[in-house]
């Protein structure tokens, strides 16, 4: 699998998402420090926050193969400037999450991401499980295999996922090429 680094405000859901990837159970932690030593880089929020503390985030990008720039559905502003995704020297995705929360606007999450430069967008909910086949399947390398791969109600239950995406209109302009 390609190494990602996920960068984001406070509580966007960094490591709730790094604990579904691996199919861990979801327990709160606080991120303090740099996590570096996996697949996936976890950073704290604190680090995207602040502008002496981003320049860590920015070295830590260096040891991965995609920066993941995070925006949570329960963000009412971003703290991303346009374009900013320009000067990583690593592909960025972007990554919605917290999708399954009442009242959440993944819309605006994605509009942020947008503004920052992300072309490619995830939209995840660590809870429910739903679009973590989609970015695992965009870090699979070849010769990778997930347990998934032969599960049919596996893949029913993707499709369902995918028609609803499209119900909430959601085409990103990958979805349209
Ligand atoms: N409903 C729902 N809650 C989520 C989801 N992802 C994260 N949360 C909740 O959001 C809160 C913050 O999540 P974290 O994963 O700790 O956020 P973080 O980005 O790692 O935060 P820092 O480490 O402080 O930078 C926790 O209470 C999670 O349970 C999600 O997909 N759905
Ligand atoms: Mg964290």
């Amino acid at each position: 699998m390609k190494k990602i680094i996920f960068c984001g405000r406070v509580g966007c859901g960094k490591t709730t998402l790094t604990q579904a990837l691996k199919g861990e159970n979801l327990s709160y932690h606080k991120t303090q420090y740099i996590n570096h030593y996996d697949m996936i880089i976890d950073t704290p929020g604190e680090y995207s926050e602040n502008k002496k503390m981003v320049r860590a985030v920015l070295l830590y990008s260096f040891e991965a193969d995609v920066v993941g720039l995070m925006a949570s559905s329960m963000e009412e502003y971003t703290l991303y400037p346009p374009n900013i995704v320009y000067l990583a020297t690593r592909p960025v995705i972007g990554i919605v999450t917290q999708i399954d929360r009442p009242n959440c606007r993944p819309d605006w999450a994605e509009l942020y991401l947008r503004l920052a430069g992300c072309k490619k967008i995830f939209w995840i909910s660590s809870v429910t499980g739903e679009g973590i086949p989609d970015l695992m399947d965009y870090l699979r390398d070849p010769g990778d295999e997930f347990p998934w791969d032969n599960d049919p109600e596996f893949w029913a239950k993707r499709q369902k996922d995918k028609e609803r995406e499209v119900q909430l209109g959601r085409f990103g302009f990958d979805r349209l090429k």
